[in-house]
């Protein structure tokens, strides 16, 4: 199926401020076709993100969108959903965005269950500050303030989502390019919270620190990390070690917060 990836692109915003060979693009692309294969209406549709190299990607699209504080995406995003239920609300932002500063938002934000997607671009960074480590870099691993290894445990973003209550969570990689638009259609079109977390690079602030020889070496880990759900079944923990689960990781059926509000509205004697 062919694309038109030219009608959601605002072409004066070009060139992107995105480095060679980071991640962030794929998943623009992965987001525009979602975009294309739901029709969706740019009027009717907002993207709003907060700040970031990831938190970029809504100013190249052209639609309603919102480039707002640190870690306040979802804050923003539920004022929009609450004013307007009708539009399409879709959240963008990295992991450092979304899971440090940005973290209490997020968790309420899942809580709710509001019917709002939050694709969120983990490259285990703060790749836009020059490298200091985030709340999902690995225990070992370098940043550019833990230059001996980050004794920290990094988050699971999906499970940190399921735990916290969204009712959609999807988990995808940059290098499995075509499977990214196929996880954010099926989040846009799920009734409540959903979570798409793709895994990402930064060959800059954290490929380097952590001595992968080029952007291909990065991309080839994601590619071996990554295990489909269905193929994970048949599996044994053994051979699950160090591996991340992909695909559709959770999906269930919840009371909406727009619905549930609106009842509360009505019980209170409704708008007057
Ligand atoms: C209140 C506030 N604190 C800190 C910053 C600096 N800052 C800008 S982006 C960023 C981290 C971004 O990391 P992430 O969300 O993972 O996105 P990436 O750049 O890795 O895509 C930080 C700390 C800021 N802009 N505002
Ligand atoms: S610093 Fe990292 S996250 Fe930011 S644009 Fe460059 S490669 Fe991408
Ligand atoms: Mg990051």
């Amino acid at each position: 199926m062919a694309f038109d990836y030219e009608k959601f692109i605002r072409p004066g915003k070009l060139p992107h401020i995105w480095c060679p060979g980071c991640g962030h693009g794929i998943v623009m692309k992965g987001l525009i076709r979602a975009m294309d294969t739901l029709n969706l209406v740019k009027e009717e549709t907002a993207i709003v993100s907060g700040i970031g190299c990831a938190s970029r990607l809504p100013g190249y699209i052209d639609c309603c969108t919102l480039h707002t504080a640190h870690g306040r995406a979802a804050a923003f995003a539920t004022g929009v959903k609450m004013a307007k239920p009708e539009m399409n609300v879709i959240l963008v932002g990295g992991d450092g965005d979304g899971t440090a500063i940005g973290g209490n938002h997020f968790i309420h934000a899942c809580r709710r269950n509001i019917n709002m997607t939050y694709i969120i671009l983990n490259n285990y960074i703060y790749g836009m500050t020059g490298g200091q480590f985030s709340p999902c870099t690995p225990t070992g691993h370098k940043a550019s303030t833990t230059p001996y290894g980050n004794p920290d445990p990094g988050f699971d973003i999906a499970k940190l989502a399921i735990g916290a209550g969204a009712s959609f969570v999807a988990r995808g990689t940059a290098f499995h390019a075509n499977q990214i638009d196929k996880l954010i259609t099926e989040a846009i079109q799920h009734k409540g919270f959903s979570v798409v977390e793709i895994l990402d690079d930064c060959p800059t602030t954290y490929g380097r620190r952590n001595k992968y020889k080029s952007v291909i070496e990065m991309m080839n880990r994601l590619k071996e990390v990554a295990v489909p759900v269905k193929a994970a079944e048949k599996m044994t923990a053994e051979q699950l070690q160090g591996k991340v689960l992909t695909g559709v990781l959770h999906k269930v059926e919840r009371p909406e917060y727009c619905e549930e509000y609106a009842k509360v509205i009505e019980r209170a004697g409704g708008n007057k």
